[in-house]
This record gives structure tokens, sequence and C-alpha cells, in this order.
């Protein structure tokens, strides 16, 4: 059996973070998260481009402009989108999710989702804190695990 484990690339990779500014102290956190995990990885920070964009649901269409750019090697997507009793909630977080997989599967790179979806503040702020359980963090392990394996598939 042939087995591709998660694993880092060895070469240099570039990673775009696209970040909502809709409910900004929540994406703050998930973009610091973001950039410990990259740094620490060696990514350099020349390596890295942000981009801003004013709510989840625009999303989409900034990792398609840098991936039709090649700007990146993958897109990590940064966004909180919190129910608040609001049926906006679900065109909001479907059409995201939606996008960026369409996105992905477009130009076939690895565009990860790290938007999260609650029901209150105070869960979006768990799942950003700054010690533990940062999903910002998660989603650039995310972003190089899948470079890792796209450099292993190309290379065997
Ligand atoms: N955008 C978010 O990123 N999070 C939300 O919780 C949210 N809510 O609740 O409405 C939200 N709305 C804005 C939306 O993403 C667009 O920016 C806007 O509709 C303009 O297209």
């Amino acid at each position: 059996m042939k087995e591709f484990g998660l694993q880092l690339p060895t070469k240099p990779v570039r990673i775009a973070l696209v970040a909502s500014s809709f409910n900004q102290f929540v994406t703050d956190l998930l973009l610091a998260g973001a950039q410990d995990a990259l740094r620490r990885n060696g990514v350099m920070t020349e390596n890295i481009l942000l981009a801003w964009v004013p709510g989840a649901f625009e999303l989409p269409f900034a990792a398609d402009r840098v991936l039709e750019a090649d700007m990146a090697d993958a897109v990590i997507a940064l966004g909180a989108v919190i129910r608040g009793g609001t049926a906006h909630f679900e065109y909001v977080a479907g059409e995201c999710a939606r996008g960026l997989t369409e996105v992905a599967r477009k130009h076939a790179r690895p565009v990860i989702f790290g938007v999260l979806t609650t029901d209150t503040v105070e869960q979006a702020l768990e799942r950003a804190a700054t010690d533990e359980g940062n999903k910002g963090f998660d989603c650039a392990m995310a972003a190089l695990q899948m470079l890792g394996l796209q450099e292993q598939l190309e290379t065997q």
C-alpha cells in the first residue's frame, strides 16, 4: 500500500490570507493564530499576502482573484459569521462555504475554510482563543499540510 501522510512542504510556499472585517474583533484573533502557525513553520513574511474583505460573503471573490493572479499556492479564508437571530446568517455562511469550495475546484489549489459559524459571540471567541484551539492556527496548519500532500503526490 502506498501511503501519503500529513507532511509539511519542503519547498517555499506562498500563502494568501483573506480576512473579513465584519466581526473583526474575532477575525483579528484568527489572523494572529494563522500568522503564528505560518511563521513557526518557516513561511517567510514576504511569502504571505493579506487581503481584507468587508464580510464573509465576499471571501470567495477575493480568494478567486488572488489565485487567478497566481499570487499564492494556497488561500486561507478567515471570517466569523455569528447567528444573532438573523436569517441573513444562513445565506452568508452557506454562500461563503459554497463559494470557497467552487474556487478551490476552479483553481485546483487548497482553499482552507477558516470561517467560524456560531450562535453566539462567546462561542466565536472561544474558537479564536489565543491560548488554545485557535481556528486560524489550525487552518494555517491545514494549508501547509495540503501543500505538503500536493508536493508528495506530484513528486512520487
Ligand atoms: N458578514 C460576516 O462576515 N459575518 C456576519 O455575521 C455577517 N452577518 O451576520 O450579517 C456578515 N454579513 C455581511 C456579509 O458578509 C456581506 O459583507 C454583506 O452582505 C455585503 O455583501
